[in-house]
């Protein structure tokens, strides 16, 4: 009777795994071994039989819930492999297709330089920083130790706008500096940041526009010496303009937010133009290291922390990177410029194998 009965189970049941899709499996399993199943029921069977019967039926029961376990194994193992295959098959991707051809967009040269200095300086620790084009003369002057109606607050051609931010008069940013003076006020040091953006100064003739970018750079911590400001600088600058062993040179000069300051200026030929030879030098941006009282405005103590800072004009270096002679067409929305010296999108900047 039993014998008939595991026979029957053993007929249809492994056939019927054999060919099974997933749901009829899932189902299959549930009622050969579920809760209410064939093969579980036949296992409660044997609590009325007697010891002998119990031990043999037992066995054979055992043995066709292995058989049974393991054809429901090998059958889930090859629907899930063959599920795989299809989901591969339909999500494949060559990889080795070129891109669409013939991209009719390109790169603005100051984005590109804003990359190209963004994946240096990630690949030296330091964080890339924004903040709003419109501040106010706290943010902009006073914390960068500029008193007010101090001559420095004209030199910088500022646009006064006709209301206040933060109850303070609002300026037009006329450099990234109010970028810094946030993060050393929200930011406990170390700090390594660099922050690139728009700047507005009331200037305009062949050189200067009244929106420009800069890029400027701070580094806080303990024990920031001038040592790491001109290893900092040499190591920009170098992969930069993609010349090994740029010269670089630090001529003392004066700004209100630094102590000691310096301009910095770069080899070049001044008869042919080419940067790193010659024995002429250009001036490319300014540095120094972070005044105390900057640092104390920020709520950060000058006896503990010191640090360094630096700004370069990014129209300039584009300019000198690629022999651009003039200012005005950054910002003329000429195709047959902007075709000239745009990049490809499909390449974007990094050091791999240099810029
Ligand atoms: C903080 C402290 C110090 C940033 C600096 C210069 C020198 C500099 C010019 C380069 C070309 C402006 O675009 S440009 O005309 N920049 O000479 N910038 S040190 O010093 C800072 C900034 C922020 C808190």
């Amino acid at each position: 009777m039993l014998d008939n009965e595991l026979n029957n189970l053993r007929q249809t049941a492994l056939p019927a795994i054999k060919v099974a899709d997933a749901a009829a499996l899932e189902e299959l399993r549930v009622a050969l071994m579920g809760k209410s199943g064939s093969v579980t029921a036949l296992l409660k069977s044997l609590g009325g039989m007697e010891a002998e019967a119990r031990k043999a039926a037992g066995a054979e029961i055992n043995l066709l819930k292995t058989e049974i376990t393991e054809a429901l194994t090998a059958r889930r193992t090859l629907l899930d492999a063959a599920a795989l295959e299809a989901k591969l098959a339909a999500e494949r991707l060559d990889v080795t297709q070129p891109p669409r051809p013939d991209p009719t967009g390109a790169i603005h040269p100051l984005s590109r330089t804003t990359e190209e200095i963004a994946a240096i300086f990630s690949a030296m620790g330091f964080s890339i920083k924004d903040g709003p084009d419109i501040e106010n003369d706290w943010n902009n002057f006073s914390a960068l130790n500029i008193p007010e109606h101090h001559p420095a607050r004209a030199m910088m051609d500022t646009f006064y706008l006709n209301a206040t931010f933060g109850n303070r008069p609002a300026v037009l940013r006329t450099h990234t500096s109010p970028v810094q003076i946030r993060t050393m006020l929200n930011q406990t040091p170390p700090i390594r940041i660099i922050v690139p953006g728009r700047t507005f100064r009331s200037d305009h003739d062949a050189t200067h526009s009244p929106m420009f970018h800069q890029c400027e750079g701070l580094v806080i911590g303990e024990g920031i010496t001038l040592g790491h400001l001109k290893g900092c600088l040499i190591d920009f600058l170098s992969a930069f303009f993609e010349i090994p062993n740029l010269p670089v040179r630090l001529r003392s000069s004066y700004f209100p937010f630094t102590e000691p300051s310096m301009e910095v200026d770069i080899g070049w030929n001044r008869k042919t133009g080419e940067i790193g030879g010659g024995t002429d030098w250009l001036e490319i941006g300014g540095s120094g290291m972070v005044h105390p009282n900057v640092l104390a405005n920020c709520g950060i103590d000058p006896r503990k922390y010191q640090g360094f800072a630096f700004g370069v004009g990014l129209e300039r270096i584009t300019m000198l990177k690629h022999g651009m002679p003039d200012l005005r067409p950054f910002y003329e929305s000429d195709i047959r410029w902007l075709r000239h010296y745009g990049t490809s999108p499909l390449t974007p900047a990094s050091l791999h194998e240099g810029l």
